[in-house]
């Protein structure tokens, strides 16, 4: 086996790979998840009845529409940045609602997929034809370094789906701090938080009985597979969720059922696992009101208000500077 210092990794992919699994214990990023497999499984999940937080935000946005659409208001009309839009069915609610009060915006979804910047511009054509939609490809810091540089405007950041909720608190509070240094004083950010609550509604939300969560997951293992030339049995893992209500983390794991060791070719590695290992794959925080005003505190941005749904399972608030 080589050492690490001397191989030159093909891609991030390959370099956090080979790291994640020859570490003790075993991890992998999440945001690796999403190649084109993994956004479909991840609709899929969106779908599902166990996964309450797409249909919480969505309800929190239609009570809420003609508020939140007002906030963003401004006379000089404003730029609507998405930091990874996704396919937009939330967004919609409200770019529906700003064309309705004739507000003045463009619409600007962020996403590193252009697959999915394309589907999403295709489905506003039809569905919505009155937005002006300017697609940015490309990663959330670069792109809004970009906009505050070339732009005037108000700028209205959204972030929704609780997708902060994938980043530890050193690094969600690293994440708001850049996104409040491209904010000037008028701006504002939108931003979706999931909530502390029942730990098995937590729990079956991650951990769904037909499977999806477990293939979602376990994509991880099939896109090594595909673009490192690796040969793990995905049988032989099995995803595992745990909750903890103190913290509001839950994790997802892939534990090994029984002693293997596993190939993995472009890497020029073999990568051994004792029965019962795991391999941790994901975060999925859950807050509550203290932990977002510490988070806003920890970043130099300030709650101005929040909406919420009648069960208190979601909450969106609004920063500003
Ligand atoms: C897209 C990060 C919000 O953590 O709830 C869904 C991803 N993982 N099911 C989440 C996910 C497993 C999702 N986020």
């Amino acid at each position: 086996m080589k050492n690490e210092s001397q191989i030159t990794f093909q891609s991030a992919f390959a370099e956090d790979t080979y790291k994640g699994l020859s570490s003790y214990p075993k991890f992998l990023y999440s945001k690796y998840i999403y190649d084109e497999k993994g956004d479909k499984l991840f609709q899929q999940i969106m779908d599902m009845p166990e996964y309450y937080l797409t249909s919480c935000e969505f309800d929190i946005l239609e009570m809420n529409a003609p508020e939140i659409a007002d906030s963003f208001q401004h006379p000089e009309g404003v730029d609507l940045i998405e930091l990874g839009a996704g396919d937009g069915k939330k967004t919609k609610v409200l770019l529906k609602e700003l064309l309705k009060k004739e507000y003045d915006f463009q619409y600007l979804p962020v996403d590193i997929s252009q697959h999915a910047l394309d589907d999403l511009q295709q489905s506003l054509k039809k569905e919505l034809p009155a937005v002006k939609v300017k697609p940015q490809q490309g990663t959330y810091f670069k792109t809004l370094e970009k906009l505050s540089e070339y732009n005037s405007r108000k700028k209205v950041i959204l972030v929704l789906g609780s997708n902060i909720g994938n980043l530890s608190h050193k690094e969600a509070v690293n994440f708001l701090k850049n996104i409040q240094t491209a904010m000037s004083k008028e701006d504002m950010l939108f931003m979706g938080f999931d909530q502390k609550k029942d730990p098995q509604v937590i729990l079956n939300a991650y951990n769904d009985e037909s499977g999806i969560t477990a293939a979602f997951n376990k994509n991880l293992l099939e896109r090594i597979n595909r673009e490192l030339e690796a040969n793990f049995d995905l049988d032989a893992f099995r995803h595992w969720e745990t909750y903890d209500p103190e913290t509001g983390t839950a994790k997802s794991f892939l534990v090994s059922e029984t002693a293997q060791t596993v190939r993995i070719k472009s890497l020029e590695l073999e990568v051994k696992f004792d029965k019962w290992e795991s391999i941790h794959t994901e975060i999925s925080q859950k807050y509550d009101d203290h932990i977002v005003q510490w988070l806003a505190d920890n970043a130099g941005l300030v709650i101005e208000n929040d909406f919420h749904d009648v069960a208190n399972c979601y909450k969106n608030y609004i920063f500003r500077r």
